[in-house]
């Protein structure tokens, strides 16, 4: 780890200040070395080798190695995660390079970069900044995980949410009253299924206004919140970014319009769209009074008892504007006179889809910023993640030693340091479960550590074996949570057909609990990742490096998930002897030692497969908890695989505190020998 790299930084006409970077990087005075700069810098070329692998870009579609396609830093709301899409919701704009060199790029904008790996020029990466305003930063070093550990350094330490946020968390859109929460909480803990959290979709607030609550759902919500607790489950509610219009009985509105708090538009007046409540105005993040006034706004809840959120269409998401919408029915009026036929019935039918998202809309909006009144185009990436600033500053004034549970849709890089992110609204496809597995390790490089996809998938229906086999990866992920869209088949495990196999394999999870915090806790003080692809550990493995779908997990694990429908297990390749167990609840399950190679494993829907590389140990608990309070980390046993001698250092503390670093919390040593 402690392998040096070269960190360099070159400036092109004047940045907008993202924050991203922590540390000060002199810049460079001369020309671009590493890479080929054209048309003033807003191309930069670098030629590719075949071997080359180019890892990064964290929210993205497409495998881990991203060669191959054409990627644009453009966050977006967009629920088809496809294949031909080319921009998600968070924009993070940096690659790793893994050839004979290895070298680390960041293109540090909240403006549109376009990424073309390899896509139309196979042993070419080039990358294009129209508006031509960043800070590039190249990192040079011996290794991938040293550079990666380099940049990671750079954009400054990850997130660290509540141990309780580690747990089991059941969502869907919406749960719509307290009665149904209740079910929801009562349905679990009769079964004995593990919870920690119930998510509370838009629909607990009073007409989807931001930091109301509907009473007549949930009456006296603050005793709610309590008896929830009780049962040790917490309640995270959603915030959206758009603020209703509703003058004179919404205050945040008034208040908000009273001080020209909303992003206006291109007269200089407040710019109306349209999202969940209908007309609404989205909050100016970019000035500082507005994020203390937004973020302040959170202790309403957190005096209730609340003590996570979710961010939510930060993107910012706009179904549409006034001036479309005039615009789109002064069509249909034509539209209306027309025999449409196949070229007008197509632009009919995207002239309606085109409202929502609308480039122009952007186009038109304004930020009141230190530099003026500016575009929002340029900084548009860049508008979540000061939505998820202004929350995590409202945190840290209203509970400066507690951690707060918080994730967000839309993000920076920059965002990893006061938050989670969620992978978005997925489906319930395959597909989506191998882009979990694939998006999660891209992300923790770029720092995104609490991060996870809705599991069972949101969008469609979920099938129980979906259902189970996404489990058997997510038990994994930090954030672990199952969600669904209101219309699609009820995804909560005790609805679906296979219960008592899902719920054993989350009992897995608790009894994993103990070393996931410790290697999520150790990968956040050490700049370091908790999935990583194989190519970071056996550089020298040219099978290895190829590898797309399995993953190494902290010290000790590779993880191997199976991401097919109806398969009856898969190859995996072992870069070294491991043990591999095959898991189907915390004290059920085989072990075999196989050799380094190629192997078919089976691997049933209800098991999972989990190998231990050797001389490491795993501290592993009963899996008898039903929420992660009855976790405890006495009296663990070891899951190891033993060639000669291992060691182990867990890390643990109290789970609440926040905490500066390993001296903070409690170190418990185990070690072995043959
Ligand atoms: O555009 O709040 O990604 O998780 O359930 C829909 C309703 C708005 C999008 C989020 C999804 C959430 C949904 N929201």
């Amino acid at each position: 780890m402690n392998q040096t790299c070269a960190v360099k930084r070159y400036t092109f006409g004047t940045p907008f200040p993202t924050h991203a970077v922590v540390r000060s990087i002199p810049c460079e005075t001369g020309e671009v070395q590493e890479m080929l700069v054209r048309d003033e810098g807003r191309i930069l070329q670098l030629l590719l080798d075949a071997e080359d692998i180019v890892f990064g870009l964290g929210e993205q579609v497409r495998g881990l190695n991203k060669r191959g396609w054409k990627y644009i830093s453009n966050n977006t709301d967009d629920p088809n995660h496809t294949e031909g899409k080319h921009s998600l919701y968070g924009s993070h704009n940096f690659l790793m390079i893994d050839g004979i060199e290895k070298i680390g790029l960041f293109i540090d904008t909240p403006g549109k970069v376009i990424f073309d790996i390899g896509y139309s020029m196979s042993e070419q990466l080039r990358i294009e900044i129209p508006d031509r305003n960043y800070d590039l930063y190249v990192i040079t070093g011996p290794s991938s995980e040293a550079v990666v550990h380099t940049f990671r350094a750079l954009i400054g330490r990850s997130y660290i949410p509540p141990r309780w946020a580690f747990g089991y968390g059941q969502s869907r859109w919406s749960y719509e009253t307290a009665d149904e929460v209740r079910e929801v909480v009562r349905e679990h803990r009769e079964r004995g299924i593990p919870l920690d959290m119930v998510y509370l979709d838009i629909d607990y607030m009073d007409d989807y206004k931001d930091f109301t609550i509907d009473s007549e759902k949930f009456p006296d919500f603050p005793s709610f919140v309590q008896e929830m607790k009780e049962q040790q489950v917490h309640l995270v509610p959603i915030i959206d970014a758009g603020i209703k219009k509703a003058e004179g009985t919404y205050s945040v509105y008034d208040e908000g319009m009273e001080k020209g708090y909303f992003c206006k538009d291109a007269e200089g007046k407040p710019f109306e769209v349209a999202v969940w409540p209908g007309r609404s105005y989205l909050p100016d993040f970019f000035r500082e009074d507005v994020r203390t006034w937004f973020g302040d706004h959170y202790r309403g809840l957190l005096d209730m008892g609340i003590d996570g959120f979710w961010n939510d269409m930060n993107e910012p998401a706009i179904f549409y504007s006034d001036k479309r919408l005039k615009e789109v029915f002064a069509k249909i009026e034509e539209y209306k006179k027309q025999n449409l036929d196949v070229n007008s019935f197509f632009e009919f039918q995207a002239s309606v889809s085109g409202l929502a998202n609308s480039p122009e809309d952007y186009r038109s909006l304004r930020h009141d910023t230190e530099a003026g009144r500016i575009g929002h185009e340029s900084v548009h990436n860049l508008y979540g993640a000061l939505m998820t600033k202004a929350a995590a500053d409202g945190f840290r004034r209203a509970r400066p030693d507690t951690r707060t549970l918080m994730f967000s849709r839309s993000s920076y890089i920059g965002s990893h340091r006061d938050a989670g992110i969620w992978q978005g609204d997925n489906m319930s496809w395959w597909s989506h479960l191998k882009m979990n597995v694939q998006m999660t390790a891209s992300l923790n490089m770029c720092g995104f550590l609490y991060t996870g996809a809705d599991a069972g998938g949101f969008g469609d229906d979920a099938s129980p074996d979906l259902l189970l086999r996404w489990l058997g990866f997510a038990v994994f992920t930090p954030l672990l949570r199952n969600h669904s869209v209101r219309g699609s088949r009820r995804q909560e495990i005790w609805r679906m057909v296979r219960t008592e196999e899902c719920r054993q394999i989350l009992s897995l999870r608790y009894a994993f609990l103990p070393y996931i915090y410790s290697e999520y806790m150790k990968a956040v003080f050490e700049d370091g990742l908790l999935f990583r692809p194989l190519a970071f550990a056996y550089p020298d493995d040219a099978r290895a490096r190829h590898v797309e779908d399995q993953l190494l997990f902290g010290e000790g694990l590779m993880l191997a998930p199976v991401v097919e429908q109806n398969a009856w297990g898969r190859y995996v390749y072992l870069p070294e002897d491991m043990k591999l167990l095959r898991m189907r609840s915390a004290c059920d399950y085989d072990e075999e030692i196989l050799q380094k190679g190629d192997h078919w494993v089976p691997a049933m829907e209800h098991e999972i497969l989990v190998f231990i590389r050797p001389d490491r140990i795993v501290p592993f608990g009963s899996g008898e908890a039903r929420s992660t309070e009855q976790v405890s980390t006495e009296e663990l046993r070891l899951l190891s695989y033993i060639k000669t001698k291992a060691a182990y250092d867990l890390y643990t503390d109290d789970g609440v505190k926040n905490v500066q670093g390993p001296e903070d919390g409690i170190i418990i040593h185990y070690e072995q020998s043959v």
